[in-house]
């Protein structure tokens, strides 16, 4: 399966290296008698030739893929045994995503909301894995994986609610678009600092081992930027150390912003950290949503069963700008970007699967993009016409217990809008 393939050959990995080591460099059997040395911090042979490693000294970490280009399943083993009407649904989500992405994108270049991000060319990494989940899993997010939050039901109307921060925005507005949260669904609200969520979800996680009878894992995503992080750090090793049923899952789509990951890191990307702090690791195929849908089925079961944590670092594309605030033509070219939009589209790949098996079409493709951008154009319309949180939400629900001087500002502003309340669209916030 996926994961002991991928763990397998990592351990294959390891060996084999060991054994280039000590066969072409050195003698064990002359060293220590053969023995290990037993240092605290490390149990390994001795050698007399000094040598240095480098990424150069490992085979790059292969990437665990089901699917080809043509949507075609590669080895039949592999093909996971995900029933007709959830393989559709995936394949809907993702192509509901896509559809939201583009209007809520146009929604704020036309200023009707202040800020968006897109997830194209992700939709199979953000789908795929959230398939492969359980309702009662806690899902820590970065703010690239509204596929994921969609296919755990949250719904297009709540969503854009929160983009529009009206007062059925459950963050009442306090919050920029796209940091959603939900606690119905096991959605941790997104926040902006990058990799703050990641030690957060190793503490969750090791909250849960705690509990008897424990049936539930963490799930934290990020960025191959945000593993920049010094909290990417810590969250790995402590997960590592600590022991923490949680599945890190990185997204590495080649961009941070406008830093590319060729300037970002230097060695075999974000997987080869995970063998290096001892955690069980697997590179996935992001373009291939069965493929992610294998692993990151792989990975719960083995994080619930062993109390330990996982790494998959998931391969693929940013093919949008990085957000309403970026324009990625100055940074990188055209031809980049239209051949990871042709060849390695997602959810093209996951449609000719679906068309192979006859359980899609070109009608029902239509059908169902038109339904979709109807159902975002009308939400995005009613969000629109629905007033705004009370302004005291504003300081409401920060702290348990409103501090004084909070309370104080309260009072004063309650003071200054009764007399000046003809300067302020008072009409399109709730009042008392
Ligand atoms: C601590 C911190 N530093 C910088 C930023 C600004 N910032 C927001 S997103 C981003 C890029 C993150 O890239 P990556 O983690 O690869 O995620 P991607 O956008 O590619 O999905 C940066 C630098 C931030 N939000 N937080
Ligand atoms: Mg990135």
């Amino acid at each position: 399966m996926a994961l002991r393939n991928g763990v397998s050959f990592l351990r294959l990995l390891t060996l084999r290296q060991s054994a280039r080591l000590l066969t072409t460099h050195t003698r064990p059997e002359l060293q220590n008698g053969g023995k290990l040395a037993e240092f605290p911090g490390a149990k390994a042979p001795y050698v007399t030739e000094m040598r240095f490693l480098d990424e150069t000294s490992y085979d790059p970490i292969p990437i665990y893929r089901v699917l080809d280009n043509s949507g075609e399943v590669i080895d039949r083993n592999e093909e996971p045994n995900i029933d007709n009407d959830s393989l559709v649904n995936i394949y809907k989500t993702m192509a509901q995503l896509s559809q939201m992405d583009k209007i809520l994108y146009e929604s704020q270049r036309q200023g009707r909301i202040s800020f968006y991000m897109t997830n194209y060319g992700e939709e199979g990494v953000q789908v795929g894995s959230a398939a492969a989940l359980q309702p009662q899993d806690l899902v820590f997010a970065q703010y690239r994986e509204v596929g994921v939050i969609l296919y755990r039901g949250m719904t297009v109307t709540e969503l854009v609610n929160q983009c529009y921060g009206n007062h059925e925005d459950p963050g009442k507005g306090r919050a920029m678009p796209v940091h959603y949260g939900s606690k119905q669904h096991n959605i941790v609200s997104i926040s902006s600092p990058l990799a703050t969520q990641m030690p957060q979800a190793v503490g969750a996680a090791y909250a849960f081992k705690r509990q008897a009878n424990n049936d539930r894992i963490v799930i934290c995503y990020f960025g191959e930027g945000a593993a920049s992080e010094g909290d990417a750090f810590a969250a790995l090793n402590f997960a590592a150390t600590l022991d923490a049923p949680v599945v890190f899952l990185c997204r590495n789509n080649g961009y941070a912003i406008s830093t590319p990951s060729s300037e970002q890191y230097r060695g075999d990307g974000i997987a080869a950290r995970g063998p290096a702090l001892g955690i069980t690791t697997l590179r996935v195929d992001g373009t291939d949503t069965l493929a992610v849908y294998n692993a990151v089925k792989k990975a719960r079961a083995f994080a619930l069963e062993n109390n330990k944590p996982v790494l998959v670092e998931a391969m693929n594309y940013r093919v949008g700008h990085h957000s309403t605030s970026d324009d990625s033509t100055a940074y990188r070219s055209v031809e980049e970007i239209e051949k990871w939009t042709k060849d390695e589209s997602p959810i093209q790949k996951l449609k000719l699967y679906l068309e192979r098996k006859g359980l899609w079409s070109d009608e029902e493709d239509k059908a169902w993009l038109k339904e979709s951008r109807d159902n975002v154009v009308k939400t995005m319309q009613d969000a629109e016409k629905k007033q705004k949180p009370h302004w005291k939400e504003m300081l409401e629900e920060v702290y348990h217990d409103m501090p004084p001087r909070l309370q104080k500002q309260m009072q004063q502003m309650e003071q200054h809008l009764k007399k000046y309340k003809e300067h302020y669209p008072l009409n399109q916030y709730q009042s008392d």
